[in-house]
């Protein structure tokens, strides 16, 4: 899928570091000062790469003392090696799991409001249609009318099927439905938006897991994806919403949103750190293509990039 320009323009992370701490021709080879390296890790904490700021700072200054680093482009490979460094494991398996084919393969796409859920199921329904796959969507958010038109909207611009429920209805039911109906289609996967709110994130939380259980009794192995949707512009608040899901459910992958138009994209390096779980995919847009399978090397040249 094409590299969104806006994104690349937005992000400008080594420019930054450039502009705090690398004007000077001479600096490396005199060391960084305090002052200096100070700038650079005010640069990535206002890039959202949370404690990981501290550690490169550190690394980056035991580095120039030793001499290994004597130019700025020695310096930008050196980040770049460390960056994808930290985007290195866990792997993305790549293609989604769909299961063994005897039936569909269901995608659960979870996270709280606003995130991006719905606009992720319309892009991965678009995503496996591309490899030849029949795709339903179910909307399993229930709690508001507009949730659950929004996936409509898209099912019909997509020409795809989309299964709801009444306002008020089990969304387990509803998944429930969904998947019996993608079977008898013979339809390949499901993808299943749910809410990002109830009274309490206990009650979302056991929502979550008997949607999940409710799919597993319909068609063994499912949901084969578990998929958390984290905007990728909130830092700290993403980690925490993380914490809490992971908590909850065994995650499959991420899905790290709006990517697009942000200069805060340290917030995948510190997600990726602290969560342990494969971002799967990037959002850079609202359209129904701006999904990107996450590729580290792709994504750090574009974070550093001019
Ligand atoms: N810029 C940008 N906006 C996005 C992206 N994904 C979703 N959005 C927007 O984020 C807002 C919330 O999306 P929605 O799918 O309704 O979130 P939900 O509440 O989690 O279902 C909408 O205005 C979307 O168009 C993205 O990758 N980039
Ligand atoms: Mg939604």
């Amino acid at each position: 899928m094409a590299i969104t320009p806006r994104f690349a323009l937005t992000m400008r992370l080594w420019e930054r570091i450039k502009a705090v701490a690398l004007t000077d021709v001479g600096v490396l080879v005199r060391g960084l000062d305090r002052d200096a390296l100070e700038r650079v890790e005010r640069v990535l904490l206002e890039a959202d790469f949370g404690s990981a700021s501290f550690e490169l700072t550190g690394d980056l200054e035991a580095e120039l003392k030793r001499g290994e680093l004597k130019t700025p482009e020695q310096v930008r490979a050196w980040l770049t090696a460390r960056l994808v460094g930290y985007l290195a494991g866990p792997p993305n398996p790549g293609a989604l799991a769909l299961g063994d084919g005897s039936g569909p393969g269901v995608i659960l796409l979870l996270g709280v409001n606003g995130v991006g859920k719905t606009t992720q199921a319309a892009k991965l329904a678009q995503y496996l249609r591309k490899q030849e796959k029949s795709v339903l969507l179910a909307a399993a958010d229930t709690y508001r009318a507009a949730a659950s038109e929004q996936l409509e909207i898209w099912a019909a611009r997509l020409n795809i099927p989309c299964v709801t429920g009444a306002l008020g209805t089990d969304p387990a039911a509803v998944a429930f439905d969904a998947v019996e109906s993608a079977t008898a289609r013979k339809i390949d996967a499901v993808v299943v938006d749910t809410a990002g709110r109830l009274h309490t994130q206990r009650d979302l939380m056991g929502e979550i897991t008997k949607i999940a259980q409710v799919l597993g009794r319909k068609r063994p192995g499912a949901p084969h994806e578990r998929l958390l949707v984290l905007d990728g512009t909130v830092g700290q608040n993403a980690l925490q919403q993380g914490k809490a899901f992971t908590a909850a459910i065994p995650l499959t992958g991420l899905i790290i949103t709006k990517l697009d138009g942000t200069a805060k994209g340290g917030a995948v390096i510190a997600i990726q750190r602290e969560l342990g779980v494969p971002i799967r995919f990037i959002g850079v847009g609202e359209g129904v293509d701006d999904l990107e399978v996450f590729e580290p090397n792709r994504f750090v040249e574009r974070l550093l990039s001019e």
